[in-house]
């Protein structure tokens, strides 16, 4: 499709992530420091994005509403992506059906990151269909688009149960500054909300401040939080963090790593590392490897998900940063292209801004007013 593609031209690719630093970085020091946890109730000022947030869970309904989530929540923060926006402006600017509906309908899925593959057979679906006169109008087209898009999603909606196991090990992974720490918070306070006793294991020893980082959201949360300094091994880290989970009859551990480019190796080999030391305290540990994608990334998110899956063994996705300018539409590219779950997105920074996954929402909220 050289015409759409050289009507995209001009677009240009996000940039990589900062390197990370040199492997060297990550050798443990001669003596590692103390292992310490820290439940941090009182936290200085300035250093939190908004005040601390108690485990406001008090009954069935508070409990009902701090886990489910709303529909709308979804559709007010989607509708302003430019993914929605350029739906939107399409089936408005074309209210009779039309090979160029379709063509237009095709650059907006592969301007929204939606990938090659899949707009290639979406579009050829919805035009074989209009083709044989299927749809009385431009609606029913857009019924279909929204029921081809909830189809290819519905596959992966697997949310994430850690109730079968006891610490449930969460290690999270992902390039660097997609929003890993952060989801860490959101999902530490979704876990306090489904009254489990949290503990988070500061595993991102590279970056300075990161341990920090991770201490806010504890503080914050009330949770403690097994750390050493920085420049310490970060599987040395996470081991000990496993082991006190187990003496501490934690229901969940949430190990925090530092981002990594899928193009690094010896980092990459890092994460294999710290999978095979928590072995050996839990052979089925980590029992999810969580893989956060930043919504913005596009297609180049494909990459990275296939290198973390060979280096980690990627078992959940979380897709973030949807809120805002996000375009969203990679999440369907990763539906197709690794049928993995996603588990949770990500709406925006603060602790409750995270979703169990739920298709229809996300395709109500880039098509609104569908039936
Ligand atoms: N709008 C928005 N911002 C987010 C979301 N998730 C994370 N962020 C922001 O993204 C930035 C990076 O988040 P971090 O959690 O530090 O990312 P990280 O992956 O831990 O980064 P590194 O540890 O440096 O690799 C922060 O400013 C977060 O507030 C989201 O869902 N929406
Ligand atoms: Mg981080």
């Amino acid at each position: 499709m050289p015409n759409l593609w050289n009507k995209l031209a001009g677009r240009k690719p996000r940039p990589d992530p900062p390197p990370a630093p040199p492997a060297e970085a990550m050798a443990p020091p001669a003596t590692l420091p103390d292992v310490s946890i820290m439940p941090r109730r009182a936290v200085a000022p300035g250093a939190l994005h908004e005040p601390p947030l108690p485990n406001t869970a008090s009954g069935p309904n508070d409990l009902m509403a701090a886990t489910l989530p709303t529909r709308r929540g979804w559709r007010e923060r989607l509708a302003g992506s430019g993914f929605a926006r350029g739906l939107t402006s399409l089936f408005a600017r074309n209210p009779v059906l039309s090979d160029e509906l379709l063509d237009e309908l095709e650059v907006t899925l592969l301007s929204a990151d939606v990938g090659v593959a899949a707009t290639g057979e979406l579009i050829d679906d919805l035009r074989r269909r209009m083709h044989k006169r299927e749809f009385p109008d431009a609606t029913a087209l857009r019924d279909a688009l929204r029921t081809h898009l909830l189809a290819l999603l519905e596959p992966v909606a697997r949310p994430l149960d850690v109730a079968g196991r006891k610490p449930f090990m969460l290690l999270v992974v992902g390039v660097n500054g997609v929003g890993k720490t952060t989801t860490i918070g959101k999902l530490a306070r979704r876990f306090q909300n489904e009254r489990r006793n949290v503990l988070l294991a500061a595993g991102d020893t590279f970056r300075a401040a990161a341990v920090a980082q991770l201490q806010d959201w504890a503080g914050r949360l009330g949770v403690p939080v097994c750390a050493q300094g920085q420049g310490a091994d970060s599987a040395s880290v996470i081991f000990d963090a496993l082991q006190m989970a187990i003496a501490h009859g934690n229901d969940v551990l949430l190990a925090d790593t530092a981002g990594r480019l899928h193009t690094r190796s010896g980092l990459m080999d890092e994460l294999a590392k710290i999978k095979r030391v928590v072995g050996k305290l839990d052979a089925d540990a980590p029992h999810e490897v969580l893989m956060v994608i930043d919504g913005i990334t596009g297609q180049n998110a494909i990459n990275q998900v296939r290198q973390f899956i060979d280096a980690a063994g990627v078992t959940g996705l979380v897709v973030t940063k949807l809120d805002g300018t996000a375009k969203g539409g990679v999440v369907f590219a990763l539906a197709r292209e690794f049928a993995l779950p996603i588990r949770y997105v990500g709406l925006g920074e603060r602790a409750e801004d995270l979703r169990v996954f739920d298709p229809r929402a996300f395709v109500d909220g880039l098509l609104p007013g569908a039936a």
